[in-house]
């Protein structure tokens, strides 16, 4: 069995989506972040870093303790790799799947979330930081269109890791208040995913949220603003 600690977030959706396409058994454990339980001693055992995903496999890859797994990119790899699904086995098809799955851990999701940051949360408004990053957030959307201009899936033909940890970022595109207008094959891309059985449950893990209207965005903005510590 695997124990899912997690929160109603991009990189939380990442590991609650790929689970639920493995068919994977797993219980989930919500980390309630505005009061940063994800800091807790407890916690830190299983995640170092104190954020969230983070999961323990009781029975891993190639037997022994039960494994603690963090970093949202190294959980999505390791699933494959235990269940031998969602990325493919050929060196080429597998060095093209973790060249999209890196370039979402380390740019989607940074960027998108320090726009978050500074758009949503930043008690004080800083212009050159919003538009920093809304405008790295948006050149690396073009990367992506301009990727699904020629490939199906980010990977190459096969649905897999890479386009789950993409699509739960671009989902929140407009909560980080980046523009998609114009990206045609992104958005043909992420219509054919969004609609995925297994998604719709993974993005309902640990409980559904929706993204707040403009209206309610402040209300919002005010509870996330305490994991800013
Ligand atoms: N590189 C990490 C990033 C995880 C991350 O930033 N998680 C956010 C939620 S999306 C979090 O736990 N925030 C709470 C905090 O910063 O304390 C991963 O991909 O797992």
């Amino acid at each position: 069995m695997i124990t899912l600690y997690t929160s109603p977030t991009p990189n939380g959706w990442k590991a609650s989506i790929a689970l639920e396409e493995l068919g994977l058994p797993y219980r989930v454990h919500a980390i309630n972040l505005s009061t940063q339980e994800q800091k807790e001693p407890w916690y830190l055992a299983i995640n170092p870093n104190g954020r969230i995903p983070a999961m323990v496999d009781d029975e891993p890859l190639g037997g022994g303790e039960p494994l603690a797994v963090f970093e949202s990119g190294a959980m999505l790899v390791y699933l494959a790799e235990k269940t031998g699904r969602l990325m493919p086995l050929d060196p080429v098809g597998r060095s093209r799947a973790l060249q999209w799955l890196f370039f979402q851990v380390g740019g989607i999701g940074p960027m998108m979330g320090q726009a978050n940051v500074f758009y949503r949360y930043a008690p004080e408004k800083i212009p050159f930081a919003i538009e920093r990053y809304q405008k790295e957030g948006r050149r690396l959307l073009e990367v992506l269109d301009n990727r699904l201009a020629e490939s199906a899936f980010l990977a190459g033909p096969d649905y897999g890791m890479a386009d789950i940890a993409t699509w739960s970022w671009t989902h929140t595109a407009g909560w980080s208040g980046i523009s998609v207008e114009g990206l045609e094959n992104l958005r043909r891309w992420h219509e054919s995913i969004k609609d995925r059985p297994a998604v719709r449950r993974g993005k309902e893990i640990p409980y559904p949220v929706e993204l707040p209207t403009e209206k309610a965005a402040e209300d919002f903005a005010k509870e996330a603003r305490k994991m800013l510590v």
